[in-house]
């Protein structure tokens, strides 16, 4: 059909059926799976750890997102950016395990670990 046609189409459809949300609509943006938000260094060490999938010894901008996002962090990407400001020390783009340490205690202080 012409073009015209189809968005007509298209605005028509939308407007005669009730807007149909989501089931998850409701729901909060994010329902943290198994972390309570008292992880300790070592535990916060140890999801980072987890996340090292391909075990080349370095966080990769992947990796960390991962992390972040099993720590219940509502902006991930954001986060990413941040901790490797804060850790990156060689400037590579990724958190090696030297650099964890670092990386750890700058999460820890924005209110994942420890309370
Ligand atoms: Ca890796
Ligand atoms: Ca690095």
């Amino acid at each position: 059909m012409p073009l015209v046609t189809y968005f007509d189409h298209i605005a028509n459809s939308s407007s005669s059926k009730p807007v149909k949300l989501s089931p998850f609509a409701n729901m909060p943006l994010y329902v943290p799976k198994s972390i309570n938000l008292s992880l300790n260094e070592e535990q916060l060490k140890a999801v980072f750890r987890k996340h090292d999938v391909n075990g080349d010894g370095c966080l990769s901008k992947d990796e960390l997102m991962k992390a972040f996002r099993e720590l219940g962090s509502r902006n991930p990407s954001w986060r990413v950016r941040r901790s490797l400001h804060h850790a990156d020390g060689n400037g590579d783009g990724t958190i090696s395990l030297d650099e964890l340490d670092e990386l750890v205690k700058y999460v820890a202080k924005q209110g994942y670990g420890i309370n």
